[in-house]
């Protein structure tokens, strides 16, 4: 092995590095799949949704026609990007909480790469294969760019980023939360997020959210139920996923994929319903499940956000909100939190 020449770039595959962070509760996929199964009403964890094909299934319906969202985030931070980099003083990290297909980091990346000649990206990600996908996509095509992947939910990354010294002297952080992907919590998680994220920022860090906003129902309600199906085939994956990794008789088509909009919390829910009465086992769980006809497992929440509602959040969580983008429609909010 020779090392490169001084000047000459690190080859991408050297400038990629994963991190596996143990969960604090140690919860996993199985031992959650039991607690919401046997609950009532039945529910699922959203975050499960990220399999291999779930993960694909999410990517096309950031292409539908009646999923706004990250068409509305794209829009911002094109126009944006340039501001947001220019808001923090000097060489910026990038933390990321869910890398996602790194399409809308890339425009970020590219503001940032402006001002400085390399960039330390940390997604944090529960999905390995996703980490890998984008941070070697993200090395071969930026070679001012290394990767720390972090394997892990996003409290105990954070966890153990507030403890690491990863960070560079003279370094911001700008951490990421993009894709209205808060809105899976429910509002105390949401301040929750907010509040440890703040934990690991020191004055003059910042934090970029985005927020979907609250819109007729006209418009929502298609975004997540649409003509083709993808989203329900999407929500109905969680039930293969779980006959896939833990033996489940799932049978798909016995399913319903459903999505309401509750006015008064202001949330759309996605609930799979039983078409039939049916038990369904579970071989690594050894648990048999019995669904009446019409029963339904919740399997996501997701959040829609007005401004005063973010402006106090940031506060709550002991940032300073320095700036809201918002696109022509109002469809959504880009929201810069700096701390102190
Ligand atoms: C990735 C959580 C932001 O809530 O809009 C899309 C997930 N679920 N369609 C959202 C999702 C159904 C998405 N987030």
């Amino acid at each position: 092995m020779t090392s490169p020449a001084p000047g000459v770039q690190a080859p991408p595959e050297a400038r990629f590095r994963l991190r596996r962070i143990a969960g604090r509760a140690g919860a996993s996929f199985a031992d959650d799949v039991r607690r919401g199964l046997t609950a009532s009403p039945k529910f699922l964890l959203a975050k499960y949704f990220y399999d291999e094909l779930g993960s694909r299934l999410f990517e096309a319906i950031t292409a539908l026609p009646e999923y706004h969202v990250t068409r509305a985030e794209t829009e911002l931070l094109t126009a944006h990007a340039g501001e947001i980099a220019a808001a923090l003083a000097g060489p910026v990290r990038l933390v990321e909480l869910g890398s996602g297909d790194g399409r809308k980091t890339r425009l970020l990346i590219d503001a940032l790469l402006a001002g400085q000649k390399t960039l330390d990206y940390l997604p944090i990600d529960v999905s390995e294969s996703t980490l890998a996908r984008s941070a070697e996509e993200l090395t071969a095509d930026y070679p001012g760019v290394s990767v720390l992947g972090y394997v892990a939910d996003y409290h105990d990354a954070l966890a153990a980023l507030a403890g690491a010294a990863e960070r560079r002297r003279g370094e911001r952080t700008l951490v990421l939360f993009l894709g209205s992907t808060i809105g899976n919590l429910n509002p105390d998680g949401q301040l929750a997020l907010l509040r440890s994220a703040r934990a690991m920022l020191a004055p003059g860090d910042g934090f970029l959210l985005g927020t979907d906003l609250r819109k007729p129902l006209a418009e929502l309600l298609p975004a997540y139920d649409d003509a083709l199906g993808v989203t329900a085939a999407f929500n109905l994956n969680l039930l293969l996923r779980i006959d896939r990794e833990l033996g489940g008789d799932f049978d798909v088509r016995a399913f319903r994929h459903l999505a309401r909009y509750d006015e008064v919390d202001h949330r759309i829910e996605m609930h799979l319903m039983s078409r039939t009465a049916q038990r369904v086992r579970i071989a690594a769980l050894d648990l048999a499940v019995d669904l009446a006809a019409g029963e339904t497992i919740w399997t996501e929440s997701s959040y829609k956000f007005s401004l005063e509602q973010v402006a106090g959040l940031a506060a709550g969580a002991g940032f300073r909100l320095a700036r809201t983008w918002t696109d022509a429609a109002q469809r959504f909010g880009s929201h810069l939190l700096l701390a102190g």
